[in-house]
Formats: C-alpha cells, sequence, structure tokens
C-alpha cells in the first residue's frame, strides 16, 4: 500500500546519477525514468539504433559540441536494475569529460538521483524486496569475501524466502484461529489449539534460529574488534602495525605515544580482523592522554577480543595488574619484546592473569601467527546459509517473537480476539523486513544510508 503511494508518487521523472567513485579510468553514468531513452537521444549520437540491452558506441554532445567518446546501453522496461526504462554512458573518469557529459544530461531533462534512489526504484517497482535493496549496499561495503557472500544470499532473496516461510506459518494459523472465533457456538477451542500451536510453535522456533545467526552475520559483514591494551611503551603500537603488517601507528620510545585510538583490519580465513591501537593506560596523563586513556577503556569494553601487552623484559608490574583487573574481561596476553632478556615468563604471567598467554616480538616478527590463531572468533556459520547481518533485522525477528510468545500466553486465557491481534503483529514485524509492510519512514531511512548511483 505504501510502497504504492511513493511510487506513484516518483514515477513521473527521469534521475541520472554517476555509478562510479570519481578517478576512475571509465565512468559509468545511470539514467532511469520514463524518459531515460530519451534523455539518451537528445544527449548521444551513435553509430547504430539504441536496442535494448545492447551495447553502442558513439559521442555525447552538449549544446552540439562533442563532450566525450562513449559506449551507451539503453534497457527497455521492466527488464532493467530499477524496473524502469534506463540508459547507461560509459565515459571517460575525467573530471572534465564527466562533468561535461553530466551536465548534457541534465540539460536534456533529467534530475541528479539522491543516493540509493535507483535502487529504491528498484524495490518500489518490485524488482527486489526491502532486505534485498539493504543487502546491496552491504555487498559494495563488504571487507571479506565471507561477508561479501552473506550479502550476495540477501541480496539473491534468501531472507525474503525464510521470512515468507514464517508469513505463511502465521497466516495458517490465524486461518485456523479466526475460523474458530466465527463460530464459537460449535466449541472448537480444543480443536484449534491442537491445530493451531504447533504452527505457532514451529514460527516461533524458526524465527529464533534466524536471530540466532546475528551473531555471525554480524562477524561475518563487519568482523572481529581487537583492542590492544596496555601500559605505556610495552609495544602496543608496534605489535599493531606487526599484526597489520604496516607501518600504520607512529612509534617512539617516548612514553605516552599514542594519544587516541587506530584501527586497521587484515582478512585472515576470510574473515575481517580489526585490530584497535590504543592509548597507554597509566594514572600520571596530562588532559589529552586522559581522553585517550577513556578511549581506551572504552575500545576494550566493546571490542570482541582484547590483547593485553605486557613488556616481558620490565616483568609484570603492579600497573600491568591495575589494567588488568579494570578490564574485568578476558584477554590473550602478550609478552612483548621477547627479543630482549625475559624478566618473566608465561608461566608467571599465566598464573597472574589466569589468561592465555603468548611471547611475541614487534621488533622481529615473533609470535605474529600464535597470536592471530589465538584470537578468539566466535562460530561462524556456513557463509552460504542465509544469515541475519543487520541490527534492525535482528530487533525485529525478537519482537516478532515476542508477540508470538505472548500470543501463545493468550490462548491460556482463551481469549482467541487476543491470540490472533499478537500473531498479526508478528505478521506485520516481519513484513518490515522484506518490506511489505514498512513505512514510508522506514524505507526512506534504509536508502538514506546509500552511495549516490546505486
Ligand atoms: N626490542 C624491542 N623493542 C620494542 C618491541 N616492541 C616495541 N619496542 C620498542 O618500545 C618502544 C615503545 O613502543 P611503542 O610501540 O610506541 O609502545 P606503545 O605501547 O604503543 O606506547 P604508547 O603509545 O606510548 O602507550 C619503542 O622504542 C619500540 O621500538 C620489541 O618487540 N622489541
Ligand atoms: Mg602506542
Amino acid at each position: 500500500m505504501i510502497k504504492r503511494e511513493m511510487r506513484d508518487m516518483m514515477v513521473n521523472d527521469t534521475i541520472y546519477a554517476p555509478a562510479t567513485p570519481s578517478g576512475g579510468a571509465i565512468a559509468v553514468v545511470r539514467i532511469s525514468g520514463p524518459d531515460a531513452h530519451e534523455v539518451l537521444r537528445r544527449v548521444f549520437r551513435g553509430t547504430a539504433e539504441l536496442k535494448h540491452a545492447v551495447m553502442r558506441h558513439g559521442g555525447i554532445y552538449r549544446s552540439g559540441v562533442q563532450v566525450d567518446d562513449v559506449m551507451a546501453v539503453v534497457f527497455d522496461e521492466p527488464r532493467s536494475y530499477t524496473g524502469e526504462n534506463m540508459a547507461e554512458i560509459y565515459c571517460h573518469g575525467g573530471a572534465v569529460s564527466l562533468s561535461g557529459v553530466l551536465a548534457a544530461i541534465a540539460e536534456s531533462g533529467a534530475r541528479l538521483a539522491e543516493p540509493g534512489e535507483f535502487t529504491k526504484r528498484a524495490f518500489l517497482n518490485g524488482k527486489m524486496d526491502l532486505s534485498a535493496a539493504g543487502a546491496v549496499m552491504e555487498l559494495i561495503g563488504a571487507q571479506s569475501a565471507a561477508g561479501a557472500r552473506a550479502a550476495l544470499r540477501q541480496l539473491k532473496g534468501g531472507l525474503r524466502e525464510k521470512i515468507e516461510a514464517m508469513q505463511q506459518l502465521l497466516t495458517r494459523a490465524l486461518a485456523i484461529i479466526e475460523a474458530g472465533i466465527e463460530y464459537p457456538e460449535e466449541d472448537l477451542e480444543a480443536d484449534i489449539r491442537r491445530d493451531a500451536l504447533p504452527l505457532l510453535e514451529e514460527a516461533i522456533r524458526g524465527i529464533e534460529e534466524m536471530a540466532g545467526t546475528f551473531a555471525s552475520g554480524r562477524l561475518l559483514l563487519h568482523g572481529v574488534s581487537v583492542a590492544i591494551v596496555g601500559r605505556p611503551n610495552v609495544g602496543k603500537s608496534s605489535l599493531f602495525n606487526m599484526l597489520v603488517g604496516r607501518e600504520r601507528a607512529i612509534v617512539t620510545a617516548i612514553p605516552g605515544t599514542t594519544r587516541d585510538t587506530v584501527d586497521d583490519c587484515i582478512v585472515r580465513d576470510g574473515v575481517l580482523l580489526r585490530f584497535i591501537d590504543t592509548a597507554g593506560m597509566r594514572s600520571e596523563a596530562d588532559e589529552v592522554e586522559k581522553i585517550g586513556i577513556e578511549r581506551a577503556r572504552s575500545a576494550a569494553q566493546d571490542a570482541d577480543a582484547v590483547l593485553m601487552v605486557v613488556d616481558r623484559s620490565a616483568g609484570i608490574t603492579e600497573e600491568d595488574r591495575r589494567i588488568f583487573e579494570a578490564l574485568g574481561r578476558e584477554a590473550l596476553v602478550v609478552l612483548n619484546k621477547a627479543d630482549l632478556p625475559a624478566k618473566t615468563n608465561a608461566e608467571e604471567a599465566r598464573q597472574a592473569f589466569g589468561c592465555d598467554v603468548v611471547e611475541a616480538s614487534a621488533k622481529t616478527g615473533q609470535g605474529r601467527e600464535e597470536i592471530l590463531a589465538r584470537i578468539h572468533v566466535p562460530e561462524v556459520g556456513d557463509a552460504d546459509d542465509v544469515v541475519v547481518t543487520s541490527e534492525r533485522h535482528h530487533a525485529i525477528l525478537k519482537a516478532a517473537t515476542d508477540s508470538l510468545k505472548s500470543s501463545m500466553d493468550a490462548f491460556d486465557t482463551a481469549d482467541l480476539d487476543c491470540v490472533t491481534i499478537d500473531i498479526k503483529e508478528a505478521w506485520d514485524r516481519l513484513g518490515e523486513i522484506t518490506g511489505v509492510t514498512a513505512t514510508e519512514e522506514i524505507i526512506n531511512s534504509i536508502f538514506d544510508t546509500f552511495c549516490l548511483g546505486k
């Protein structure tokens, strides 16, 4: 309903946008809307007639002057990304030629698209459901192969299929219960229970299972964050550089070098690991350093894993113990500077902290593999399964489960009207994932996060 209203509002204009980041050899400009082919014809003179999905060579002209030599293609509605008439121009990526092409298009009756407007139109025209549309951005932003695979799964409609299967169970349960409401005199209550409850139970199980994949999904897409903490000068930044494989953070012999958190990623076994270097923690710090220490603390709280760095050549100090206690969570203790004479050892550290310990040297690279292997990566499900990757979807699944549980409770009070209200509520919540029941506000908020030209 909402979808149709939104579509009616936007069908009448034709939009355009560059679809590629600036600075490349080739830039792709997209045009979509009822006049897309017309707009292209006004600016393009090709060697042959434009035809659905056939690439043509030609020039783009602005006020009679050629601004670029390009390839162009048109797509007939509904056989296009957006479901509307579309055109794409593959022009040179130089700033001057590209802006000439864009100006020519703008002068021919198209308006610059808003971020995400192409995909929004694809959604409104029924080319993809809302979960697939959201996955487009996740795919573009994915930083690991596994994350990209998870997004691609959703793009192909994997999540929609599961949601629709759950909604079907609820529809069947509703039909049974509503029949009972219509014929109250027949005293069908026992039958209704027998037939409807298993459907609700199955739906709850299915939805909870989906919600349970969020831990994996979050990991696949956003990776595992690993905060590196410890007192000043123990070699946190050196270790950080050693782990990410480049000189990213500043290292000096002066305690208090790192003042703000710095992060960088690597991909290991298909999973993204995001390391966060932090300011050394100490009590007598100046104003700036204090802020840095506060950030270090919150990074350590929020991270999926913590590396607590101790200078093996200095031994375990009171300050190390205090920092560890303040962490209040498990960490992998790294005894750094293993290339220097030792003042402590792994056994002693294990006893002092009660944690897993690795001896390493940021200077020689010793211990890198061991650290990476011991970072606890929570069990990641098979990336080829459908996994929930979005916080919003996770919250919706939780809310739907709650509604269904309360519908089961309402059964006990034998108030069938209440039961159906809760089931309908759950059905609607699920529909917010695929978009059938999403409000205009929800739809807009999703596309607002998109990049231009997508
Ligand atoms: N020999 C040796 N020196 C190291 C090693 N790791 C770091 N260092 C030295 O220790 C000093 C401090 O290193 P940083 O990496 O800046 O230490 P940090 O923990 O980040 O220090 P802050 O940012 O001040 O908290 C530098 O002089 C490094 O060269 C190591 O494994 N072996
Ligand atoms: Mg540092």
